[in-house]
């Protein structure tokens, strides 16, 4: 999968190198290709961005330096996308639809945007994060990156994909490492027991409870399976 991205602040984007994102890039599974859009100014002192007409505080991105830097990677099988704040937000099943496809380009805006005649040039897919506000659009494309990265073959093991399949649209159950006991807190007896089927519906069961408790609206939209409804019944 190759990302593109826009930005007039690509060092931004290091962090994308650890763990989990820079093996996959390292085993060539993910390609984040950073364009510095100020690498396209044809001014002398690189300016990207112009005071608004009508008034008003803060600066816009000109349209042509973001024209020009869209064109040095705009390809017809490239799907476009704009971060920002007026988009639709993010969920899980645009994820998953997002890393089916082989590249994107990503524009980031900055200051107080970019001028729309080059977005209504553009016609990019508009994507938000979230119903709060951010100095920028780089954040948000780490987001999108990072959570569509998970789901290109090869960057999560096997068993990762496949448990998060099973206990899709839940919460997750508690996690526990050594030591064995911690401020007087004990590790659940039954992880200990070497009992598979009895972790599995210990785990099931927590999954259910921790949701039923924090996201009850989740447990609504889902189909639950005859044990499901058991444990939940249960539970009262
Ligand atoms: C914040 C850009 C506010 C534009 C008058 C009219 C991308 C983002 C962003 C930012 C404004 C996302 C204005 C969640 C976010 C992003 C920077 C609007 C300009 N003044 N998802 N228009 N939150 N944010 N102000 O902030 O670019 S995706």
């Amino acid at each position: 999968m190759k990302f593109d991205v826009l930005t007039l602040f690509p060092e931004m984007f290091e962090s994308l190198n650890e763990s989990i994102l820079g093996r996959a890039i390292e085993k060539d599974l993910i390609n984040i290709n950073l364009i510095n859009i100020r690498d396209f100014s044809k001014d002398k002192h690189k300016k990207v961005d112009d005071t608004p007409y009508g008034g008003g505080a803060g600066m816009v991105m000109r349209p042509d330096v973001v024209y020009d830097a869209y064109k040095s990677v705009y390809e017809p099988n490239a799907k476009v996308i704009y971060m920002t704040p007026q988009g639709k937000k993010l969920d899980q099943q645009k994820v998953e639809s997002l890393s089916k496809e082989q590249h994107l380009i990503i524009l980031c805006g900055h200051y107080e945007g970019i001028d729309q005649r080059v977005i209504d040039e553009i016609n990019p897919e508009e994507i938000s994060i979230g119903d709060y506000v951010l100095t920028g659009g780089e954040l948000p494309a780490m987001v999108l990156i990072d959570s569509v990265s998970r789901y290109v073959e090869g960057v999560l093991n096997e068993e990762s994909t496949s448990e998060e399949s099973f206990s899709a649209g839940l919460l997750e159950y508690p996690q526990y490492t050594r030591p064995e006991v911690f401020e007087n807190r004990e590790v659940p007896e039954v992880l200990k027991s070497g009992h598979h089927e009895n972790i599995r519906k210990w785990r099931r069961a927590e999954s259910l409870k921790i949701t039923n408790k924090k996201r009850p609206e989740l447990l609504k939209m889902k189909d639950l399976s005859d044990e499901d409804r058991k444990i939940l019944n249960d539970m009262n």
